[in-house]
């Protein structure tokens, strides 16, 4: 159930209430795509950290170890030692960005696994039914992500057979929620609009899904190439037609200065790799843009990756040290910079929230976004 607790503008700030716990809303999802948090990333810090959803992939997990297995080891929660929600990406942006050769039919995807080439079918119904062996808190809609260069006769075919795709992963969620031996009869579906860069075709799409009583809805295939500027063209114009009682996700976005921008458009749930990608390449966000330790103007800099900061890292590490962890090759030396990186995202989201609840979100975001581009380096 999704409680809307102030609205500040279009941003809006609002509780998600799951068989997990809550969701305190707008929110950043941390990503754990294969159950790990790249960079040796545990549970525990994910705790420390202030995380509050972690996401895995089912196709990733359907590889390896295999969805059944996690099924009889009691669920992703246990294997993974997570009491928190989860949210399991569906597979099908996987296929589409990692598996080799890829068939698309009515029925769902035919591909070769990226680890072994062995080849898997997996259409709404088996990515459900991994989903449902998963046990994560919110499932997510099998669909296809096409290209951001698709043409609008290709993605009107496209968002058509994602929209029949949606209604058997509603059916086949619901059954399998209805039956004893699940482990999560709980499991919240959401889905996700499609239709690339057509305003038209977004907003027809939107109205088709938005009457289908979903847990919640997502904006997918965005951030895949098209401009910042497109992308907020496409929430403008789609967020609206979504279901305003609903939770909404914007897929795998994005900058700490998308996010703002988002949120300012009613966007409540997000997720991205740039926080842990970044790390460990010893990039590291901060309020005056982002740094890079390696650079050799950090190397006699006794100050935490930023001031103030109470992350594991800058509460006891400086950069001099953490540049000498990254320049030695030393694994300590990018999990410190990951560890900062998801502290601040998940400190940015609830500075956001505290800017809405007190009604100077507008504010708060000039004056972030300002800070973000003043110091780029
Ligand atoms: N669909 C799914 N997962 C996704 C996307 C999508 O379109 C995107 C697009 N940015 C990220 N992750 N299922
Ligand atoms: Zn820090």
């Amino acid at each position: 159930m999704y409680e809307l607790l102030k609205r500040d503008g279009a941003a809006r700030r609002g509780r998600l209430h799951t068989v997990h716990g809550v969701i305190e809303t707008p929110v950043f999802m941390n990503v754990g795509t294969a159950a790990a948090i790249k960079g040796a990333v545990s549970t525990e810090d994910l705790e420390r950290i202030g995380t509050q959803v972690e996401l895995s992939n089912t196709y990733h997990l359907h590889v390896r170890p295999g969805d059944q297995i996690i099924r009889k080891l009691g669920g992703l929660h246990k294997f993974m030692s997570w009491e928190k929600p989860i949210l399991t990406d569906s597979g099908g942006f996987q296929v589409f960005s990692l598996a080799g050769l890829r068939r698309i039919k009515e029925e769902g995807v035919y591909f070769n696994s990226h680890i072994d080439g062995k080849k898997i079918f997996m259409g709404p119904e088996e990515s459900m039914q991994i989903q449902s062996n998963l046990a994560s808190t919110i499932a997510m809609a099998f669909d296809e992500c096409p290209s951001s260069v698709a043409d609008r006769e290709y993605m009107e075919r496209s968002v058509a057979r994602t929209t029949r795709w949606l209604e058997r992963c509603k059916r086949e969620m619901d059954r399998l929620n209805s039956l004893t031996d699940t482990i999560n009869r709980h499991q919240m579906l959401f889905g996700i609009n499609q239709g690339g860069v057509y305003e038209d075709i977004r907003i027809s799409h939107a109205k088709e899904i938005a009457d289908m009583d979903l847990d919640g809805y997502a904006v997918g295939g965005l951030a895949v190439g098209e401009s910042h500027e497109e992308m907020y063209r496409i929430l403008d114009a789609v967020v609206p037609h979504l279901p305003q009682e609903k939770p909404i996700y914007l897929m795998g976005v994005g900058t700490p200065a998308n996010i703002l921008e988002a949120v300012d458009r009613g966007v409540d749930f997000f997720d991205c790799v740039y926080p842990s990608r970044n790390g460990r390449h010893g990039h590291v966000y901060t309020k005056q843009g982002k740094r890079n330790l390696f650079n050799a103007k950090y190397e006699l800099d006794e100050r935490p990756i930023e001031e103030g900061c109470q992350c594991p890292a800058c509460r006891r590490y400086s950069r001099a040290y953490i540049r000498h962890l990254l320049k030695a090759k030393e694994m300590l030396g990018m999990r410190l910079c990951v560890l900062h990186n998801l502290y601040f995202y998940n400190h940015l989201m609830e500075e956001i929230r505290q800017a809405i609840e007190e009604g100077r979100f507008k504010e708060y975001k000039k004056k972030t976004l300002e800070g973000l581009q003043g110091g780029k380096s």
